[in-house]
């Protein structure tokens, strides 16, 4: 699962993205895309880890991509190599300017948070214009020549994605039925993806660390679809990422942050994805496994082997926290916690699962 870093030029996502992934990025080459692989912080993960005192912890992980800024305002987005790697990204996370810095000025010569987001928006929304313009053009003369009427409801669809897109609103808002969400995913609209806004708020501003989007004159987007916000500042992460894990501690302590902001937008960047964990355990490996929200067991079983899936019989499931309650899966049995569950179970996030399986 991808979710790719965007903004305004000068916003602070390589940073951002190296303080996420730890890996420095060479001055310079700011045009190429990079990834980088980062574990989802997990305190049920923790408990387990200190319970079971396994060989080996594997939590999950979500992968990050920096990219080159998003030029708005110009013309020719279909051939913008950015808006081509973001869409081929499971989200985005856009990176917000709050920080002020006189020797390296915003681009627009002013710190405005709510107008970048708003101009940023603007082009995923031409973007997704021109996606959808272009395909019922073609649909239109192809329609003349046959008269399919697979590509007359293409273009029924496609001219509902344009109207609704001409009222300057995103498609992640708008009321699809599954079976047209399917069909429109080939197009990889950017207003359909997941969003997360990172404000990067100034070092000063640190009682704003956890304030909500309202607080940057980010107005109503607590009720937005597939939306999430996280206020941090990349300067202060980037301190505490060079410092020992005491010092780490006590300078947050002393900064009243309570929770590590990286941790809350790696959180939220799981969470936005759709995405739960699920864990097994034992003294080899206790170890979180990903998958999306309403799998099914015998689905579920097979994140972790397609043997699994193949011959599964049944799954044995307790919640994390009965489980570290009682201290042991066999003391989970004792006490009627541990539950036998078939192939279309729902899988719930925190689930301690062990699969029964043939062969
Ligand atoms: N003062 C201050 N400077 C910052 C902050 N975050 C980033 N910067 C500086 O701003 C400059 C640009 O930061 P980058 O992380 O490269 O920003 P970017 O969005 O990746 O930039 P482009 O890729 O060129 O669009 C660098 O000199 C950073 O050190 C911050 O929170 N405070
Ligand atoms: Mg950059």
């Amino acid at each position: 699962m991808d979710i790719a870093l965007c903004g305004l030029p000068r916003s602070g996502k390589s940073t951002l993205w190296t303080i996420l992934t730890g890996i420095e990025v060479p001055q310079g080459s700011r045009a190429e895309t990079r990834r980088g692989v980062v574990k989802v912080p997990d305190p049920r993960l923790d408990a387990l880890t200190v319970l079971f005192q396994p060989k080996k912890r594997t939590p999950a992980t979500v992968t990050y991509l920096d990219l080159a800024p998003v030029e708005t305002g110009g013309g020719g987005r279909a051939e913008n190599p950015v808006l081509g790697d973001l869409r081929a990204a499971d989200a985005l996370l856009v990176v917000l300017r709050v920080w002020d810095d006189p020797s390296d000025p915003h681009p627009e010569g002013s710190i405005d948070p709510a107008r970048d987001l708003d101009s940023l928006e603007t082009e995923f929304l031409l973007a997704d214009m021109e996606v959808a313009h272009k395909r019922i053009e073609r649909l239109n003369a192809s329609i003349k020549k046959t008269n399919r009427d697979e590509e007359k409801k293409e273009r029924e669809l496609l001219t509902r994605v344009l109207s609704w897109l001409e009222e300057e609103k995103a498609l992640r808002e708008a009321p699809f039925r599954e079976d047209e969400l399917k069909s429109l995913r080939g197009f990889a609209f950017l207003t359909l993806k997941p969003l997360l806004v990172a404000a990067n708020l100034p070092e000063e501003r640190t009682e704003d660390l956890e304030a909500s989007a309202g607080a940057f004159g980010l107005e109503g987007l607590e009720d937005r679809a597939q939306f999430e916000f996280v206020a941090l500042s990349a300067r202060i992460e980037e301190e505490i990422s060079g410092l020992p894990p005491e010092d780490a501690q006590a300078f947050r302590e002393d900064m009243g942050i309570t929770e590590p902001a990286l941790d809350r937008l790696i959180r939220a960047s799981y969470r936005l994805l759709g995405l739960i964990s699920f864990f097994t355990v034992g003294e080899d490996e206790c170890r979180a496994w990903t998958i999306k929200a309403g799998t099914p067991a015998r689905q579920a079983a097979g994140a972790i082997h397609s043997d699994l899936e193949r011959g599964f019989i049944r799954a044995e499931t307790v919640e994390w926290d009965k489980l570290l309650e009682v201290g042991s899966m066999a003391a989970a049995r004792e006490k009627a916690f541990l539950r036998l569950e078939g192939k279309d179970y729902i899988v719930k996030d925190g689930e301690i699962l062990h699969i029964r399986h043939s062969g």
